[in-house]
């Protein structure tokens, strides 16, 4: 192997170790990990401890959806944080750091094609979408996630990089028509306007902070160091998941009744629910 190496036969891989060691060497994006790490646990136990007395089948499917958002962020980061996760990626021609190899966290995008479901399908259900709705929501919201990925691991041309991100682009336009023109009509007709109408807020602001980022950040255009992007998404994160679920469930503690009586639900997509 010694001698491959030295004939430059094999390519230089990193093994776990290194990236782990690099990933530990930077404080500023170590740390940008293990903070989500601590606040996904405390989140878990919070949430539980918050749900523990729901009855309703719909508020506690909302309540199973809710939590899956922080027991998959806690999975994500201890992927990335132990190197399970990351590779050094060296990038194509064209790309602002041509030919170097750069510290890419794909763990992420990976896992977002679990968690965004999760906090869509909390949404919808709060929204009182039907099955048709939800199923678009979500298979579209999968697919942005998986050919952002896809734009993460492309080293063979800098062009279809960003071809994948215009495909991820485009179905995420899927998830914001979902989220701002039918739901939030649903959420009228539901009753829960109000609390949906934060949400989606909240929901859509920081969510459009993803793409932007991943165009800065040093998988893109390379303007933004590979920490500080991670602050970036570390940080959208807190807010997207953490206060997200943190808000949604406390609602529906509190208006367990409300969603227990809501009429539409998803086997009213058979009658134009
Ligand atoms: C990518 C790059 C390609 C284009 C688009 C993206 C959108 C990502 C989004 C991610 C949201 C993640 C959340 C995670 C919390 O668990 C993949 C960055 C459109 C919207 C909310």
């Amino acid at each position: 192997a010694a001698d491959a190496l030295a004939s430059g036969t094999v390519p230089l891989e990193m093994t776990q170790t290194q990236i782990f060691e690099a990933i530990q060497g930077d404080t500023l994006l170590a740390s940008s990990l293990w903070i989500n790490i601590a606040l996904a646990g405390l989140s878990i136990l919070l949430f539980v401890y918050m749900g523990r007395n729901l009855e309703d089948p719909r508020a506690q499917l909302i309540f199973v959806a809710t939590l899956m958002v922080p027991l998959v962020s806690i999975s994500s980061y201890t992927g990335l944080v132990s190197g399970l996760t990351v590779s050094f990626l060296e990038m194509p021609a064209g790309h602002a750091l041509a030919g170097q190899e750069v510290l890419t966290p794909w763990g992420r995008y990976l896992t977002w094609a679990l968690s965004t479901p999760m906090i869509l399908v909390a949404l919808g259900l709060l929204a009182g979408s039907n099955a048709t709705k939800l199923f678009t929501a979500v298979t579209a919201d999968i697919g942005m996630c998986v050919t952002g990925l896809a734009a993460a691991l492309t080293t063979s041309s800098y062009l279809l990089r960003w071809v994948w991100y215009v495909i991820s682009c485009a179905f995420f336009v899927v998830v914001l028509y979902v989220l701002l023109a039918e739901w939030a009509e649903d959420a009228e007709v539901a009753g829960t306007a109000e609390i949906f109408n934060t949400l989606k807020l909240l929901t859509v602001v920081l969510w459009l902070g993803y793409p932007i980022f991943w165009a800065l950040g040093a998988e893109g255009l390379a303007v933004l160091d590979v920490a500080v992007t991670s602050w970036a998404y570390s940080g959208m994160d807190i807010v997207a998941k953490y206060l997200f679920a943190f808000l949604l469930l406390r609602w529906v503690v509190d208006n367990e009744r409300t969603v227990a009586g809501m009429a539409a639900g998803l086997g009213a997509a058979s009658r134009g629910g």
